[in-house]
């Protein structure tokens, strides 16, 4: 994860880094998280983008919800962008991205003489994939550490396979910090630090959504008879269910929502997404 504090100074240099970067290349492969493709956009990235072709990822889709993943490419692809379902941890969906670039490649160099590769960046939030990306577009083991918001001076193309260039460091953006509601999908799915809510709290802000969304899969998952319609009760049936229980017979909200939380980014609940496109 990027531990990166944005401040207004910061997100400014960022935001200029970024601009001068899109300068110059062709095209921006936009990666977000496909269980909150909403949260998990920067504020200003359509303002960042503008008119330049752009490639939506939607990564992480062997976490979320395989229905929700193809209307989210549906509505993307409406909004005018190119859309790729991908899963950069096991490489899944680059075939199908090294296509679309070849084609946009060809439509470059029509009716030119001299062939110019196709030059592009990555752009996202931190912890969306953009790394993992890199890595799979480059067939390398491990991309750049020590990541830097926008990217740097003295950058440089990593020249992929076939000819075409991607900028070495993505453009880490910031998140949408000051959205309440994002900012819990964000730390849902470990985007964000836990520590803006303690773990107990957290999951349990997490339960109250399961439940409402996905109460077969929090049912399945934790053989519970029943849901209640408390988030609380919900949260105690699971660590009685667990054993999560100290002494004195007293429920260890701490163990029940840490156990919950990495479940729930692991897929072990289930595949959830949490935005309706
Ligand atoms: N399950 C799953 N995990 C992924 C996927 N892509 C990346 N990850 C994991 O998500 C975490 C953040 O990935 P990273 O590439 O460092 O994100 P970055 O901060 O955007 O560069 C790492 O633990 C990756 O292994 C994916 O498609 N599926
Ligand atoms: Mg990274």
């Amino acid at each position: 994860m990027d531990n990166i504090n944005w401040y207004p100074g910061h997100m400014k240099k960022t935001r200029e880094l970024i601009e001068e970067n899109l300068k110059m290349v062709d095209l921006v492969i936009e990666v977000v998280d496909a269980r909150i493709p909403l949260s998990s956009r920067n504020p200003i990235i359509d303002q960042l983008v503008k008119e330049k072709q752009r490639i939506i990822v939607l990564n992480k889709s062997d976490l979320a919800d395989g229905t929700a993943n193809g209307a989210w490419a549906e509505k993307f692809k409406k909004e005018g962008n190119l859309v790729l379902t991908m899963n950069c941890m096991k490489g899944q969906g680059v075939n199908q991205l090294f296509k679309i670039l070849s084609d946009l490649q060809n439509k470059k160099n029509e009716g030119q003489i001299r062939n110019k590769p196709l030059r592009m960046m990555i752009v996202g939030v931190p912890n969306v994939g953009k790394s993992s990306l890199i890595n799979r577009m480059t067939g390398r083991k491990s991309a750049k550490t020590g990541d830097r918001p926008g990217v740097t001076k003295g950058k440089q193309w990593l020249a992929l396979q076939n000819g075409m260039q991607l900028l070495d460091t993505p453009g880490i953006l910031w998140p949408k910090f000051e959205d309440p509601k994002a900012g819990l999908n964000l730390a849902f799915c470990g985007s964000i630090k836990d520590e803006i809510l303690d773990v107990a709290d957290l999951a349990l802000e997490l339960i109250k959504v399961l439940q409402i969304q996905y109460p077969a899969l929090l049912k399945e998952r934790y053989k519970l008879e029943e849901l209640s319609g408390d988030a609380l009760e919900n949260m105690e049936a699971i660590a009685r269910k667990r054993g999560f229980i100290l002494p004195g017979k007293r429920i260890d909200y701490e163990r029940c929502g840490r156990t919950l939380l990495d479940e729930f980014r692991s897929g072990t609940i289930g595949n959830i997404t949490l935005e309706k496109a």
